[in-house]
């Protein structure tokens, strides 16, 4: 046995401790919590057949811990550190998202882990940008954001030691693991006190919020968190009841059979008083609260179907209230395939397969000609992978919706994945080449085991 705590036995107990935190910071992330747990429960007591898939899926155990943060870095430096302290915890910057697109200035990429296990253990990811400064077209402001940002540090000298000790030794003592926690958790905490004064902040503040919120504090303090649903048109419908307001329209597909993807939704930022460097009284809004519902991983086709679709969708919904708009959406995306089978058949979506429970002593005897004969005799079984990322049209929703839809379209047509990488000094890796491998590794799994051909 490893004298070491596992990366996924560390990330777990990071991810509990933010929770906790951000509920003391944000007493209505915990009330959404409480709203989500008693609407999974419902869902789950009144469809006991979704019970039994995801049970046998192993995702009813993380469905209660399961969440994703979002934070917002300033230089390439902060973002290289983050990566060394999130690979303490087993997560790996997955996916490139150039917002520019959308009229922020930012790109991104999600922290999260990759392997099965890992995921079914607690698939904790933090979408974490960066800022690009070099879109700012005011040179005296771009410099000045550039050097409040050189004088600032996020991490604490010993959460830095302690990555250290994790890369030196490859891993963390159980003592040592619990104080990482606790030191990590220090960069993510919320500061009451910006270190700016009233002006620098109001001058950043109109070049774009989301540079005032990255510049102006000691660090990226935790934006969201976001539960896991399994109805979030029932989370969404609900939120005034507990007295929270969501965001106009839900992110997305619509509410389907068969899900895919992501659907999101939020809730407003708080305006929050902020005591400024030069004693000015103020007020800034970052932080809120947000809701996502996963289905499968589409693949580059089911994908490109899907972003057409969507394009198409929007441009019909602008303006609609969420009953319109989802209307539309549901209209719209009747094009997409919405049953397993034909998901499998058109190779919309990745799926894993596996040997069914009671068709394993005697596998090599079957007499399947094929592997479609297989799952028809239900020798094998193939159940749809879940998405684990993120998607840049919802994204950009969730950041427009919490930055009072400010956008600037000089941003746009920046993307650039090569400057990013640099920035981080590694490679993110493509989100789709991890569901393909998972989908073609358990193929061949499953076709060894039965002695058939893959043609
Ligand atoms: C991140 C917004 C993106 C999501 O779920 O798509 C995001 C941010 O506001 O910093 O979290
Ligand atoms: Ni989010």
């Amino acid at each position: 046995m490893s004298k070491y705590l596992s990366s996924d036995d560390i990330r777990d107990r990071f991810s509990r401790a933010m929770s906790e935190m951000y509920k003391t910071e944000v007493p209505q992330y915990g009330t959404l919590l409480e709203l989500v747990a008693r609407v999974n429960h419902e869902t789950l007591e009144k469809d006991p057949h979704l019970a039994e898939r995801l049970e046998a899926h192993d995702e009813i155990e993380r469905l209660s811990v399961e969440r994703h943060g979002a934070i917002r870095v300033g230089t390439p430096e902060e973002l290289a550190g983050l990566r060394r302290v999130f690979a303490v915890m087993g997560m790996q910057p997955v996916g490139y998202y150039d917002l520019s697109e959308a009229g922020v200035p930012v790109h991104s990429t999600a922290f999260r882990p990759i392997d099965d296990a890992a995921l079914a253990r607690n698939p904790f990811r933090i979408f974490t940008s960066l800022l690009r400064l070099e879109l700012i077209e005011d040179e005296t402001l771009r410099q000045r954001a550039a050097e409040i940002l050189e004088k600032r540090s996020i991490f604490t000298p010993k959460a830095l030691e302690l990555v250290d000790t994790f890369e030196a030794q490859g891993g963390l003592t159980e003592d040592q693991a619990e104080q990482f926690v606790a030191e990590a958790l220090e960069t993510f905490r919320w500061h009451q006190d910006a270190t700016v004064d009233w002006p620098t902040y109001q001058a950043l503040s109109a070049e774009h919020r989301l540079i005032a919120d990255v510049v102006c504090f000691r660090g990226p303090h935790i934006n969201h968190l976001t539960p896991r649903t399994l109805d979030i048109d029932s989370v969404q419908q609900r939120m005034p009841e507990v007295g929270i307001t969501p965001k106009a329209v839900i992110e997305g597909p619509p509410q389907r059979q068969c899900p895919i993807l992501l659907r999101q939704t939020s809730f407003k930022a708080l305006e929050e008083t902020i005591l400024f460097a030069d004693h000015h009284e103020g007020s800034h809004t970052a932080r809120f609260g947000e809701i996502e519902q996963r289905g499968v991983a589409l693949t580059p086709k089911g994908r490109a179907l899907y972003d057409r679709l969507l394009k198409t969708g929007r441009a019909r919904s602008q303006g609609l209230d969420n009953t319109e708009h989802q209307r539309v959406m549901q209209e719209t995306f009747a094009e997409f395939p919405d049953d397993e089978a034909t998901l499998r058949a058109r190779e919309l979506a990745y799926f894993d397969y596996r040997l069914a429970a009671d068709s394993e002593h005697d596998s090599k005897s079957t007499m399947a000609p094929d592997l479609e004969a297989a799952i028809e005799q239900g020798l094998v079984i193939a159940r749809p992978i879940t998405y684990e990322d993120f998607l840049p049209v919802s994204a950009a929703g969730i950041f427009q919706s919490n930055l009072g839809g400010q956008e600037n379209e000089g941003y746009a047509g920046n993307a650039n994945r090569e400057d990013f990488e640099a920035a981080l000094g590694a490679r993110v890796t493509d989100e789709l080449s991890l569901y393909a491998e998972r989908q073609s590794h358990s193929l061949e799994r499953v076709m060894t085991a039965l002695n058939l051909s893959q043609d």
